[in-house]
């Protein structure tokens, strides 16, 4: 008896678990464009093109290789525009009941699976280095469930960086050489680009037309599309920018979109590359003497540590924790954040970017526009649904807790043990943004005064009960009680002004 195997726009390789399962010679593999998945969230229309292009390439190298392949093409009159639709129109269509599928990503599509009345068998995704068992048990009976220490788990289980049981260069984590502030002159011309062969260029056709009212630019369109290019793309990185990623992985610039970014997550998130291979390569690049322990580490690090581990809460926490609003914030997100003129320079740029590339690095997310949006006090369920949107890397499983947990604080500390928040010095110190802004970054109050540093108190003073005994924020609210009780009560009320006149649309 046959069998539908489900493969999903963000599980195209060969090894993922339901092909594995699957038997090349009489089950088919059903893979469908849906207007559903392209828009419970406006989606890039970059990202959209990726998938779809991906997913084309991918269902053609199943069928040379012998699969029988079920593929919808989101034209297709027949398409019912959802995946758990189009596996009952397979399942009439082949006359089979049974469904074989790797688990998703995403609690909602798990959800509309469990609810398809087809026998679908759900098998672990275990494309990741530890299973939901492994995490489970590494976070049983922990107070604190902090990334680092999960990380060195992973570092032993892997042997990546390790000299037998220690890590390699003697420490296992090399944070505080991340963090220089952004450099005069960038040594690398940014991520390989590939220019649209006649599938991706007719995929770009039908994004255009279905989506092409979503935010986001659509062409210039230069993303790898197959597992051949992904690996080029790695190459180009390791090769050119690797040596100085550790050093600048914190910087940013206005008019430098990449730094010595990698630019692999979409291609890692949607199964054009391996994440344990990628370490490797970059392992073999230390190796061989040709990037620094804190480059090497500082990438390993992102992927068996930050990666992994977020995936771990993601599951962990089950599926309310993406609505979670620990500190009950409400403002609504402004019209910038969709493209809308604002007078702050930091913003402007990385929505900027954002919407050119479906890319921002990862200080620009936590810092400019994360930060921003824990302290304007901005809901957390909409700030949520624009990343997982704009980035061209995002999947709830991986979106969620980096938003929700790391950048907004809204899991009410799981993820972090404080708020990532700062005043415009941060930004200042880490990029060049401030000097071309409408904003001073070095005023406090008063005409021009910056709204990061305005802001930055009014978080404090409204969430005092929440964090004033936190050991790590004592010095800061120390720092807000030494002020003399005019300033305090200045700062707050300009801080008022701000966000009301944001909030009534005006441009701030
Ligand atoms: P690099 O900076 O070159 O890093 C190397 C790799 O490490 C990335 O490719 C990625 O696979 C991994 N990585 C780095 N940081 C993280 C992290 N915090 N969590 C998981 N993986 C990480 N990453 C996503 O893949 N999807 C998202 O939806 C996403 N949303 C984010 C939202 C916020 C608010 C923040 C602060 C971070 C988010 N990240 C997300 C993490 C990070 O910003 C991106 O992985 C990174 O910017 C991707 O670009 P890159 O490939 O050039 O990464
Ligand atoms: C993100 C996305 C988009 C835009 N389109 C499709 C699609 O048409 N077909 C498909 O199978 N998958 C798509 N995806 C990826 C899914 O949304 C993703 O599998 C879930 O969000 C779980 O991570
Ligand atoms: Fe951003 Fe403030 Fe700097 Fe302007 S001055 S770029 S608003 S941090």
């Amino acid at each position: 008896m046959s069998r539908l195997v489900l493969v999903l726009g963000d599980q195209l390789t060969e090894s993922v678990a339901a092909l594995r399962e699957a038997d090349k010679s009489r089950d088919v593999v059903v893979m469908a464009e849906v207007a559903e998945e392209g828009s419970y969230v406006p989606h890039h229309p970059k990202k959209i093109a990726l998938i779809l292009a991906a997913m084309r390439k991918f269902a053609a190298r199943l069928r040379e290789d012998g699969w029988t392949v079920a593929y919808s093409e989101l034209d297709d009159t027949e398409n019912s525009q959802s995946i758990p639709g189009e596996l009952l129109r397979r399942a009439e269509q082949h006359g089979v009941s049974d469904v074989i599928a790797t688990r998703p990503g995403e609690h909602r599509l798990i959800a509309a699976l469990e609810d398809c009345p087809l026998k679908i068998t759900l098998l672990e995704d275990d494309r990741f280095i530890a299973s939901h068992k492994e995490f489970e048990e590494w976070a049983e009976g922990r107070k604190a469930l902090r990334m680092e220490y999960f990380y060195r788990e992973m570092r032993r289980k892997t042997g990546l960086l390790m000299e037998g049981d220690k890590p390699a260069g003697g420490k296992w984590n090399y944070d505080h050489e991340n963090r220089k502030p952004a450099p005069e002159d960038v040594a690398f011309s940014g991520p390989l680009q590939f220019t649209p062969d006649a599938v991706v260029e007719e995929v770009l056709d039908l994004v255009e037309r279905r989506f092409g009212n979503h935010f986001g630019n659509l062409r210039l369109f230069w993303f790898a599309t197959d597992p051949e290019q992904a690996q080029r793309a790695l190459t180009h990185f390791v090769t050119y920018a690797l040596p100085r990623f550790g050093d600048f992985q914190d910087a940013m610039l206005a008019d430098n979109r990449f730094l010595y970014h990698a630019l692999v997550a979409p291609y890692i998130n949607i199964g054009l590359l391996d994440p344990l291979e990628v370490c490797r390569a970059v392992e073999q690049a230390w190796k061989e003497r040709h990037a620094p322990i804190n480059a090497a580490e500082g990438f390993i690090r992102q992927i068996i540590g930050w990666r992994e581990y977020v995936r771990g809460i993601y599951f962990l926490e089950g599926p309310d924790y993406p609505r979670r609003n620990g500190l009950n914030h409400q403002r609504k997100l402004p019209d910038f954040y969709w493209g809308a003129e604002t007078r702050m320079r930091c913003v402007s740029k990385a929505v900027e970017q954002t919407k050119a590339e479906a890319y921002a690095h990862h200080i620009q997310r936590l810092m400019v526009t994360g930060n921003f949006a824990l302290l304007a006090g901005l809901d957390p369920a909409e700030v949520s649904e624009w990343y997982l949107a704009v980035y061209a890397d995002a999947f709830e499983w991986v979106e969620a807790p980096n938003v929700v947990g790391m950048s907004l604080f809204a899991d009410g500390g799981v993820i972090a043990s404080k708020p990532y928040v700062s005043s415009g010095a941060y930004i200042n110190r880490m990029s060049d943004y401030c000097k071309g802004c409408h904003y001073k970054v070095s005023v406090k109050t008063g005409d021009g005064a910056c709204p990061f540093n305005l802001l930055y108190w009014h978080f404090l003073d409204r969430h005092r009960d929440r964090f004033s005994n936190n050991a790590r924020m004592g010095n800061m609210y120390r720092t807000w009680d030494r002020m003399d009780a005019t300033r305090r009560e200045t700062v707050l009320r300009e801080a008022d002004a701000f966000l009301d006149r944001m909030s009534a649309g005006e441009v701030v």
